[in-house]
């Protein structure tokens, strides 16, 4: 496997102040030097959908049918479309990244209009005039290579195909059928085949189930291959570099977005798709709020800055927290705090192990922090937890964020974020000392048959860790 080492990028990247008084020379004040980096090889091996829907067709009830949307296109306002993101559990049963596609899965052959099959895709048709304004389509020949699905066909030949429906008793279907805009003058488009579906359907009297669909295809997807792990580790490689990237350059006087811009800016320029979930760079009080993305504050020294970012590679999802201080060093108060939600991870960490139930580290870190809190004079009764931690430890991570899946016990092949936090906004029921003190830590954890596995550890963790790599890389501005 291909790894990054984690000092390249840093290395090539120099910020120059464009906070200073005096006009900037846009000429000549580049940004960032660059140079070429490795090539990215890392791709889903051919087979591993095919192996998904083996998969899916041997956890499914007799008689059942999957019906898988494509997602929708989505429009930011007016006619300007979203960068398009592929419906997961499409993704993750065909390979296929376009839109207004359709895959149907019987659990054995059936036969239609004289011939068998166990499975059918359809795609849009070639078109030389929307080739020219959005890019080149695949064909059925490319989408066959993708998706190891043997027949495709045009997505316009679903509304005419003879299917026996007496047969099935029920389609299990994913949350794309629930579409926001139809393109009328479009035969072939993603709300036209929903439309057939359910029409088809009713006049069979065969219930469309989306929740129970979405059920078993998280069960699934919450195990991931080796293959998915290669893209995850990836993704968290990147990730762990943009947190690297932000303590080498970090200065008092910079903002919250220029942070933002050198992770952003890391994720691309190492090959990640882009973003899996919009940036949080949450400086001071700003810390306060879960999921901060305004990101347009000054930073000041002393404060703390909590950053909970993720690259997303082939289309698996990194999710990685640091916090650390803007000054390169903690306060005694901020360390203490720093030092307790550490310990909790490490607890939570300890038992991401195998059968234990997927609740049992958050139950161990919100002990760890209770009994922390007291200790530190911040809180008297038990009660007054959930004033400074007030969300859950972990998510499944994978194709999504938070990733499907039906939160059974733990079993390796799993990977979840293991991510406690302690927040403490002025006006809190403690000793002033300890206001404006925010802190979350997160990292990506693969369940093993052993111990955990800490996927991305690249990024400096500890107190010590993150005051010597910050005191011994800000010199890199110039
Ligand atoms: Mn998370």
């Amino acid at each position: 496997m291909k790894r990054f080492t984690l000092t390249f990028l840093a290395a090539v990247l120099t910020l120059s102040s464009i906070a200073q008084e005096d006009a900037v020379d846009v000429k000549e004040a580049p940004m960032f030097k660059v140079s070429p980096l490795p090539e990215l090889t890392e791709e889903l091996s051919p087979g591993f959908f095919a192996e998904n829907r083996e998969r899916l067709r041997d956890t499914l009830e007799d008689s059942s049918m999957v019906v898988l949307f494509s997602a929708p296109i989505r429009y930011r306002s007016n006619d300007i479309e979203y960068r398009y993101h592929q419906d997961p559990d499409f993704f993750y049963f065909t390979g296929i990244n376009a839109e207004n596609a359709m895959l149907i899965l019987f659990d054995g052959p059936v036969q239609i209009e004289g011939k068998w099959y166990r499975e059918i895709l359809f795609i849009e048709e070639k078109q030389e005039k929307k080739e020219m304004w959005t890019g080149t389509m695949m064909n059925e020949e490319e989408a066959k290579e993708v998706s190891g699905i043997a027949a495709v066909m045009p997505n316009t030949a679903f509304k005419t195909l003879d299917i026996d429906w007496e047969p099935i008793n029920r389609i299990l279907a994913n949350r794309s059928l629930f579409i926001e805009r139809d393109n009328k003058t479009h035969p072939g488009d993603l709300a036209s085949m929903v439309k057939h579906l359910f029409n088809k359907a009713a006049r069979a009297s065969v219930p469309v189930q989306v929740d129970e669909g979405e059920d078993l295809f998280g069960y699934l997807r919450q195990h991931k291959s080796k293959d998915e792990i290669r893209m995850m580790q990836t993704a968290i490689d990147i990730t762990c570099m943009a947190h690297t990237n932000v303590m080498r350059l970090i200065e008092p006087g910079m903002t919250e977005f220029q942070l933002e811009a050198i992770i952003e800016y890391t994720f691309r320029y190492a090959g990640a798709d882009g973003i899996a979930f919009p940036s949080i760079v949450a400086s001071g009080d700003n810390g306060a709020i879960i999921h901060y993305t305004d990101n347009d504050d000054l930073l000041i020294p002393d404060d703390l800055v909590v950053m909970d970012i993720g690259a997303q590679y082939q289309g698996y999802a990194a999710d990685i927290t640091r916090t650390i201080p803007i000054s390169g060093k903690f306060t005694e108060e901020q360390a203490a705090v720093y030092q307790l939600v550490l310990d909790a991870q490490t607890v939570a960490i300890r038992y991401a192990t195998k059968g234990y139930k997927f609740w049992t580290p958050h139950e161990e870190a919100y002990r760890t922090i209770g009994k922390g809190l007291i200790k530190l004079g911040i809180i008297k009764e038990w009660g007054e937890i959930a004033d400074y931690f007030m969300h859950g430890t972990s998510h499944y991570l994978g194709l999504d964020v938070h990733d499907a899946g039906i939160y059974s016990s733990l079993q390796p092949g799993e990977v979840i974020t293991v991510e406690p936090g302690i927040y403490i906004p002025p006006g809190s029921r403690c000793d002033t000392k300890w206001w404006g003190i925010y802190v979350r830590i997160e990292d990506d954890i693969l369940i093993t048959d052993g111990p955990a596995k800490v996927l991305s550890e690249a990024a400096p963790r500890t107190i010590q860790e993150i005051e010597a790599f910050m005191g011994g890389g800000s010199a890199s501005a110039d």
